[in-house]
């Protein structure tokens, strides 16, 4: 099923002919209403009456998070904030988290092309869908709440958390699709089980997973365990949320592009060059529709390849094949996207704490976890077991409330953490997708 017919399927050529002249609108509009752009088109020597075919976008520079970073909180706001009506964030790269902003047209074609993923999973009006993504500055919550009541759907609610009560609601109400991380389905499935629960037996029929980077043999385990259909959603705040991009039933190979409000391109993250379609790379968006926000050549991080041929669900939309990783050091940990120097920086601000310090990240049953191994300073090290604990409370109570996660702390002696080269590998994931 498709829910924009008109635009899903416009023939390659008629596609990239609206892309050029919504391409064209865009970047005439940044260029004359954000000051950033103003100066980064000059400095790169291109305006916006350079951009003749849809490869003159090379010539356009790129945005980066550390664009956004200098920019906080509203800076490249392209709309007087009068014309605002909804503020998200998500995680900067340290203490200030990256805002976005949206205006009342932003919102309805966001939500428009929520339903349009939806649609692309194969509800229909007549669906429930059990809303799990988190509510609040997270663009996933509200982004399948409004999609799913512009699709005319039911809505539950639910956001995060409270998971047994998630599990009798499933029961009770019977939604018939759910939207959350594959990794919370994954735990519901498990917290089911223990608690009795047939969860194969569950209305439940399509789930709508995303936010986080999961693999084929997580979506066997959850549509073996759940008795559904698991398939792929993918978004970022800084491009509009959820909804950039979707899978279809039908085709359940890579998500696609909803290229009539996005341009996307793969680049080398080293060089900056385009790749190829059909080889890796790091994945950049343009927004071709957005007002208040509008974002060009926004380099994500994310690592993808492209795929032009044609899909057998009729959508001309190019596919991207689900992210295989990330050419920074972002972590996404239930969901929460967490960078180590956002960490580095809350451990700044605690006295007593030396320079080093290791992240690792496992999995107990299907749940995240993070621990924090610090070294004390040399000259405060005490073995004062009340005078530790005290401070590992600190450190817990400080991430949680700056980065929303939770982490065990462990306070180590100076020195003891491994070096190599004299530096502390500061990351270690043992997780498996
Ligand atoms: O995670 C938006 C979203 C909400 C997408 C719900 C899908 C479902 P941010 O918090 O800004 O936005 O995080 C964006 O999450 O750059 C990726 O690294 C990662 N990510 C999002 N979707 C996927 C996915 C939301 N399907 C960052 N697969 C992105 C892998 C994903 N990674």
């Amino acid at each position: 099923m498709i829910f924009n017919e008109e635009f899903e399927t416009l023939p390659r050529e008629a596609l990239e002919a609206l892309q050029l002249k919504r391409l064209q609108q865009v970047t005439g509009r940044v260029y004359h209403t954000v000051g950033f752009y103003k100066r980064a088109f000059d400095e790169a020597g291109v305006t916006p009456d350079d951009i003749k075919t849809l490869d003159d976008i090379r010539r356009l520079p790129f945005t980066t998070k550390q664009d956004l970073r200098d920019n906080y909180p509203f800076g490249l706001f392209a709309v007087p904030m009068s014309n605002i009506v909804r503020l998200h964030a998500s995680s900067g790269t340290t203490g200030k988290p990256t805002v976005v902003g949206y205006t009342r047209r932003d919102i309805e074609i966001w939500s428009r092309l929520m339903a349009r993923s939806f649609v692309a999973a194969g509800l229909t009006s007549n669906d429930i869908i059990h809303n799990a993504y988190g509510y609040g500055l997270f663009t996933g919550g509200l982004g399948a709440h409004y999609g799913t009541e512009m699709l005319g759907a039911s809505v539950i609610p639910m956001s995060g958390g409270s998971t047994k009560k998630q599990i009798m609601i499933l029961q009770d109400f019977g939604p018939t699709a759910i939207c959350c991380t594959p990794s919370y389905a994954l735990y519901l499935a498990e917290r089911g089980e223990a608690m009795g629960v047939d969860m194969r037996s569950l209305k439940l029929r399509v789930g709508i997973l995303g936010a986080e980077p999961w693999s084929e043999k997580m979506r066997q385990e959850i549509e073996g365990r759940l008795g559904i259909t698991a398939l792929d959603i993918y978004g970022l705040s800084e491009i509009m949320g959820p909804g950039v991009a979707m899978e279809c039933a039908e085709g359940r190979d890579g998500l696609h592009v909803f290229e009539d409000h996005f341009i996307v391109e793969t680049i080398n993250p080293e060089t900056g060059e385009n790749v190829p379609y059909g080889e890796e790379g790091e994945l950049v968006f343009t927004s071709l529709t957005k007002e208040a926000f509008p974002l060009i050549r926004y380099r994500t991080k994310d690592i993808s390849r492209l795929m032009k041929e044609p899909c057998r669900c009729g959508r001309t939309h190019v596919r991207m094949a689900r992210v295989s990783g990330r050419s920074d050091d972002m972590l996404i940990i239930r969901g929460v996207n967490v960078f180590p120097s956002q960490i580095e920086s809350v451990l700044l601000g605690i006295e007593g704490l030396g320079p080093h310090y290791e992240l690792i990240v496992d999995r107990e049953g299907n749940l995240d976890t993070l621990e924090i191994r610090v070294e004390m300073s040399e000259d405060v090290f005490s073995d004062e077991i009340k005078t530790l604990q005290k401070i590992e409370r600190r450190i817990t109570k400080d991430i949680k409330d700056y980065l929303g996660v939770t982490a065990k702390v462990k306070l180590v002696g100076a020195g003891s953490l491994e070096r190599s080269e004299g530096k502390t590998q500061k990351v270690i994931d043992k997780r498996e997708i």
